[in-house]
């Protein structure tokens, strides 16, 4: 979908139950909460829109799991009353999350397939058990957004998914180019194997201009950039950074806030894009 030109739009990595980050990246952009958990909308923010890149569930404690997704969907709700102003994009736990509680009978439930329910995907247990945060999630997953398109004119523009995709899918609305969108590659599946070398396309097919790709997913140690691609998932569940991107008329800017130890962090070895 198209992006109206006229707001301002911070765009956020993958959460991942960092609500604590969510929040203190929100106040610094000018987004106040109230006592009641809603944003306040003020002359500092009332031009500014708020887009999830995705994953906003899973690997996190369920506590946090629980407020995230009761704050993304209180004002969800609260923001977009008027004009809208809170875009999600759907990211892949999301979606197998999805397909998890809605009983997708392409998921076989092979012993394999419960070893991952509960090793990655442990927003499942949470919802089966709470039907009021399961209606809250399934709410929110029935108004993510594939991809999102920012166009300000000519010379700048942005495309933002979840994950890196070469470019004849970017904006297709084809459900081979929406799973694209969705996920790349498995690296867990190729494990050994250099990130350039899984999505030769991210370098491959980047051009020194301002049309912009953003995208998470990643997992990164900082913001990785190489020419117009953008990976902005700083890793905050694992201990690391929780990021955005903002973007204002024809300019781009990052932003970024520290894991706030609030819960338990997880631990992986990174695999670095554009490391050459
Ligand atoms: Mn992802």
């Amino acid at each position: 979908m198209l992006l109206p030109s006229n707001s301002e739009y911070i765009i956020v990595g993958d959460l991942h139950g960092c609500i604590d980050e969510f929040k203190m990246l929100l106040s610094k952009q000018g987004f106040f909460i109230n006592s009641k958990g809603y944003i306040e909308s003020n002359d500092h923010n009332k031009h500014k829109s708020i887009i999830l890149l995705g994953d906003f569930i899973d690997k996190a404690s369920e506590e946090k799991l629980t407020q995230t997704i009761e704050f993304i969907h209180q004002n969800f709700c609260h923001l977009n009353q008027d004009q809208k102003r809170f875009y999600l994009i759907r990211g892949n736990h999301e979606e197998m999350v999805y397909r998890y509680i809605t009983n997708d009978p392409t998921l076989e439930t092979t012993p394999k397939r419960l070893d991952q329910k509960e090793k990655y995907y442990n927003t499942v247990a949470l919802l089966e058990k709470n039907s009021r945060l399961k209606k809250l999630f399934l709410e929110l997953y029935d108004e993510c957004f594939i991809w999102l398109k920012y166009a300000y004119n000519e010379h700048f523009s942005a495309t933002l998914t979840h994950a890196p995709c070469p470019e004849k899918f970017l904006t297709q609305d084809t459900d081979e180019a929406s799973s694209k969108m969705v996920k790349c590659i498995s690296r867990s599946k190729h494990k050994g194997i250099k990130l350039d070398d899984l999505i030769p396309y991210a370098h491959q097919e980047a051009k020194d201009n301002q049309h912009y790709h953003i995208f998470g997913h990643l997992s990164q140690p900082d913001i990785r950039q190489y020419k117009n691609k953008i990976c902005i998932d700083t890793s905050a569940i694992y201990g690391d950074h929780l990021s955005c991107a903002i973007i204002a008329e024809e300019s781009l800017r990052f932003d970024s806030v520290p894991f706030q130890n609030k819960q338990e962090s997880g631990t992986q070895t990174y695999n670095l894009l554009f490391d050459f």
